[in-house]
């Protein structure tokens, strides 16, 4: 059992939040029997490991080897509890403020609707996705593969959004987007503020998403709007969007400061350490998991380029000794997306250590991958093996 100091830090994400010591009297509202919060009580219960309210997991052997993750299974993340779900009964009244580009203004989701649409199918992931593989008991929620999802987003492309306010402004290097929650009163807003700053290029793919594989954005998810990065980390992903900015400067918000920073364990975050911004190549192995049958086997698994499109996945059940090229078997849905793959493997009674290892952009995932003081961005394929034993 965790103890309750390491408990506020698994319901934070910021260093800044938790050390107040506001984190457990504003999102204390655990699922702490396991059920999902109200705000999400539609998800697929039998797919999901509630980590907290805010925190809720796809299990591994659920994921299956879909092309596009079903929303009820998909996991959720929030740094904030979410806004009340008043704000999506009128979703074209929403209103956004444009800054930061050459004639700001404010525009409501029913006036952007009008100014394009496209379809991005991209992975979300969070930041922290692979966290429980790391040995040195990084803090924060352990999520094991189970933190991200393949979807297709709609939504008006953000290039459209700037064009028609006559371009960005001189100066603008980052593009800088507001959260809409209620922050809690008595603390310095920048410490919970979600407020995100990618670098400005990432307007031309971006898009402002009210639709998620075909429906409404629902509330958990963002709903009526968020900012959709594709193949930046999940944190860049700024749900209930209030705010869209060309900045000169990356945000003052302890989230772009401090978190969300790779850096040794042990040391603090700050603004010169990376941030997570873009993705890296990744796959895990999604069945079998434990026991199987001995005879022909399939195994199969989802792999992702980040930035790239999937080159192939290599299989190996032999803890990486030997490896054999899979099969992608789904749609090949674009640079951004996730693709299934699968390996039809002949096994006898033993036990294996099953691996994957995918190639995207000329990029191959590491065996190993350094640990980090917030336990970020594990792709290392040893770690993500698991060992099934055949019968
Ligand atoms: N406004 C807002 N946006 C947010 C967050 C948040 O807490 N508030 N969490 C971020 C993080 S850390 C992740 S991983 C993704 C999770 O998106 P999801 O809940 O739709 O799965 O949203 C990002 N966008
Ligand atoms: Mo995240």
């Amino acid at each position: 059992m965790p103890s309750l100091s390491r408990r506020t830090f698994l319901v934070s994400t910021t260093g800044a939040f938790a050390a107040t010591g506001v984190a457990s009297t504003t999102t204390i509202a655990f699922g702490q029997d396991g059920s999902l919060p109200a705000y999400a009580a539609w998800k697929d219960g039998e797919a999901m490991i509630v980590h907290s309210n805010n925190t809720i997991e796809t299990r591994r052997d659920a994921i299956g080897a879909p092309s596009v993750t079903p929303t009820r299974e998909l996991f959720v993340r929030n740094n904030l509890p979410p806004p009340s779900e008043e704000i999506v009964a009128d979703r074209d009244a929403w209103t956004v403020a444009f800054e930061g580009v050459a004639n700001p203004r404010e525009m409501t989701l029913g006036e952007l609707r009008g100014l394009g649409v496209v379809t991005v199918p991209a992975v979300l992931q969070c930041s922290g996705n692979g966290r429980a593989f790391f040995d040195h008991e990084a803090s924060g929620t352990q999520w094991s593969v189970g933190a991200a999802g393949d979807i297709l987003w709609t939504g008006v492309p953000l290039r459209a959004v700037i064009d028609a306010m006559g371009g960005p402004a001189e100066g603008a290097r980052f593009l800088t987007v507001t959260g809409g929650e209620e922050l809690p009163a008595g603390i310095d807003p920048l410490t919970v503020l979600v407020e995100r700053s990618v670098p400005i290029e990432a307007v031309d793919e971006a898009l402002l998403a009210y639709g998620m594989n075909g429906e409404d954005l629902s509330l958990a998810h963002g709903g009526p709007l968020r900012l959709v990065v594709p193949g930046y980390f999940g944190v860049n992903n700024v749900k209930y969007v209030k705010r869209v900015a060309l900045t000169p400067e990356e945000s003052p918000a302890a989230i772009q400061q401090t978190g969300y920073r790779l850096r040794p364990v042990g040391e603090k975050g700050a603004p010169t350490q990376p941030s997570m911004w873009q993705m890296s190549v990744k796959s895990w192995v999604t069945e079998p998991l434990a026991d199987a049958s001995s005879g022909r086997i399939l195994i199969q698994g989802v792999a992702m380029g980040g930035m790239a499109s999937v080159e192939g996945v290599e299989v190996s059940t032999d803890g990486g000794e030997t490896w054999q090229e899979a099969t992608l078997t789904g749609p090949d849905l674009g640079a951004y997306a996730w693709r299934p793959f699968a390996l039809s493997a002949e096994l006898q009674p033993g036990t294996y250590l099953v691996a994957s290892r995918a190639t995207a952009g000329g990029e191959t995932q590491p065996e190993t991958f350094e640990p980090n003081e917030r336990g970020y961005g594990h792709n290392g394929w040893r770690a993500h093996a698991v060992e099934i034993t055949v019968v």
